[in-house]
């Protein structure tokens, strides 16, 4: 299988992220998680680790807002010009509501503007990373469309609560998302989100269309993040009614509930007839997560994949999160076992 992975991701390691009630914390989303995935890869005989072609940003622009996207480009050197106490990482000092008319032009203005949470912290290579990591998941695309059946794009920083025009959950560039829309320019695409979390940046940008199925299986947000999106009645709107599917999961869901409310998904996919799926691999679904609450064990996993890979569609497999870094390596490889 080929795995595109980019080193550019290390030179975004955050100091810290700011959980529930102000506790600062060592950033979850770190460096090691990818080791231990590129350690336990390179023990099969099958993963071939691959640089990914740079597609440069009329990609990104055909999903992000331009203004965004050049925020993540220079905030970091502005920041840097700033008479903060602490410059160690970019983060807002309010959040905007988006009831409001103004856009404001002071970087902390913009930051607010732009970031949804206190966990996606901008470092000095948070930019490049993030570009890199959407290379990776388009040129796992182009080779998925190049005729291979599957192709994992190890993305790190992660994408799916990256929206249009924001940061949010450790994600700045939504990169199953300019997959998907890479190939939804000529085919039909449908986009599963298995990652612990809703996807909420892909509920947002697919919202109003047809023509890319979007599905997130996560955690109830009434009781876990992000919150405000991945409620089961939100089913997209205008000419993308119905082209949205949130199945929100109890805390005690185990393997066997997970695999039930997995098959209903894959129902949908099959009735939809896409030509490409479109996979958000998060990891944090397994039961010991530090971020997951729900039991889905390794075995589990592997059984989820071996699931998805029954619907025989050529599929892009994208990261998302997973921060039990113990056990990382042992289930990505178990799941990508699935799909060879
Ligand atoms: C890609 C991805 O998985 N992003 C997840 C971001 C979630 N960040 C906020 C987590 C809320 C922290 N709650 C902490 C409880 C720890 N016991
Ligand atoms: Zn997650």
């Amino acid at each position: 299988m080929k795995v595109f992975y980019s080193e550019a991701h290390r030179k975004h390691e955050p100091p810290f992220e700011v959980f529930d009630g102000g506790l600062r914390v060592p950033y979850l989303e770190n460096s090691d998680r990818m080791d231990r995935i590129l350690h336990a890869l390179s023990g099969t005989d099958w993963a071939d680790i691959l640089e990914p072609t740079d597609f440069g940003l009329d990609p990104i622009h055909s999903v992000h807002d331009k203004e965004y996207v050049d925020f993540l480009a220079t905030s970091w050197t502005e920041w840097l010009a700033t008479d903060s106490q602490d410059k160690s990482t970019l983060l807002p000092s309010t959040f905007a509501l988006r009831r409001h008319p103004h856009k404001p032009t002071s970087l902390l203005g913009r930051a607010g503007y732009y970031m949804m949470d206190l966990s996606a912290c901008i470092v000095e290579g948070t930019y490049q990373a993030s570009l890199a990591s959407a290379n990776c998941a388009l040129s796992a695309a182009q080779a998925v469309a190049d005729r291979e059946h599957s192709a994992f794009a190890l993305c790190r920083p992660p994408g799916h609560h990256a929206g249009k025009d924001y940061a949010g959950g450790y994600c700045f560039i939504n990169n199953a998302a300019v997959a998907a829309n890479s190939l939804a320019v000529k085919d039909r695409v449908a986009l599963l989100d298995i990652d612990y979390h809703c996807g909420n940046g892909t509920q947002d940008i697919f919202y109003e269309r047809d023509d890319v199925l979007t599905i997130s299986i996560h955690a109830d947000p009434n009781f876990e993040y992000p919150h405000f999106a991945g409620y089961e009645d939100e089913r997209g709107t205008g000419k993308g009614l119905g082209f949205h599917q949130n199945f929100p999961l109890l805390t005690r869901t185990d393997d066997a509930a997970y695999l039930s409310t997995l098959d209903h998904a894959l129902e949908l996919i099959h009735e939809f007839k896409p030509t490409y799926l479109v996979l958000s691999a998060g990891m944090d679904i397994y039961a010991d997560d530090p971020l997951g609450k729900i039991k889905v064990t390794t075995d589990g996993i592997i059984e989820i994949g071996k699931r998805i890979s029954a619907l025989d569609l050529p599929t892009v497999i994208v990261m998302e999160g997973g921060y039990n870094n113990d056990v990382l390596g042992k289930n990505i490889t178990g799941f990508l076992g699935a799909f060879r």
